[in-house]
């Protein structure tokens, strides 16, 4: 039914919402970024209820994020450019200790934006592995090259047990609803590229604004 349709994940979708991402001068979509992530989420709510607490944090950051968007002020969030501007240009950033900002857009699209660098290298491991190759493995040298970093000790410790419940590689390509082996690892092919480009503008973008470590 039309429902459960809706609440089932689809990497096309993904890759969809990634491609609307980028403008023609190469800014990004807030709205397109937000429902990529969406996708993402969709997606880890099928793997249970071990990752709960991550998909609740990126939940809460997908929300701050919308409400921006929907907010008086929205039309000042349309790219991530135009987010960055306003906020910097009217003081809404803490730039480096947590004080009257601390839901401001620009930090918490940083904590997103690190998982999508996470979320790239992953994807590249899943589709250059081979069949018997291990998704645990794959998912947890992806975050120890990136997201690790940031996390203290009692998160990394949390995300490496759930790590080792992720589901085999062809049941996780199943979950991807989009069709063969082959299939899937041709649309993460594509999608990976665009993925890519969307986390290198916002990466360049906050290093010239000094915003690669906002608390
Ligand atoms: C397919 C398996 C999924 C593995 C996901 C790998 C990422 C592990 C991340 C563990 C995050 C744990 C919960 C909360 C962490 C927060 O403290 C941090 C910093 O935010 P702050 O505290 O400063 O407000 N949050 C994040 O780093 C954002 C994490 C978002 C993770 C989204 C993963 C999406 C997975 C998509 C699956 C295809």
């Amino acid at each position: 039914d039309t429902v459960s349709d809706d609440q089932k994940f689809c990497l096309k979708e993904v890759l969809d919402a990634f491609r609307l991402c980028l403008s023609e001068n190469r800014e990004v979509y807030l709205q397109h970024y937000v429902a990529g992530w969406r996708g993402l989420i969709k997606f880890l709510n099928t793997l249970g209820s071990v990752f709960g607490f991550i998909s609740k944090d990126a939940v809460t950051k997908i929300q701050i994020l919308v409400h921006l968007l929907n907010g008086e002020n929205g039309s000042q969030y349309v790219t991530i450019q135009s987010m960055v501007k306003y906020e910097q240009g009217n003081e809404l950033v803490d730039l480096t200790k947590r004080g009257n900002n601390q839901e401001s857009g620009c930090r918490t699209l940083l904590r997103l934006h690190r998982a999508l660098r996470w979320l790239e290298l992953f994807l590249d491991r899943l589709r250059t592995s081979s069949e018997d190759g291990k998704t645990s493995v794959m998912c947890a040298d992806a975050y120890n090259e990136s997201l690790a970093k940031y996390h203290p000790w009692v998160i990394r410790k949390a995300a490496g047990m759930a790590f080792c419940l992720l589901p085999g590689r062809q049941a996780f390509l199943e979950i991807m609803n989009v069709g063969s082996s082959e299939q899937v690892v041709a649309m993460l092919g594509e999608a990976i590229p665009l993925i890519s480009e969307v986390y290198q503008i916002t990466e360049v973008l906050y290093a010239q604004h000094n915003m690669l470590d906002l608390p």
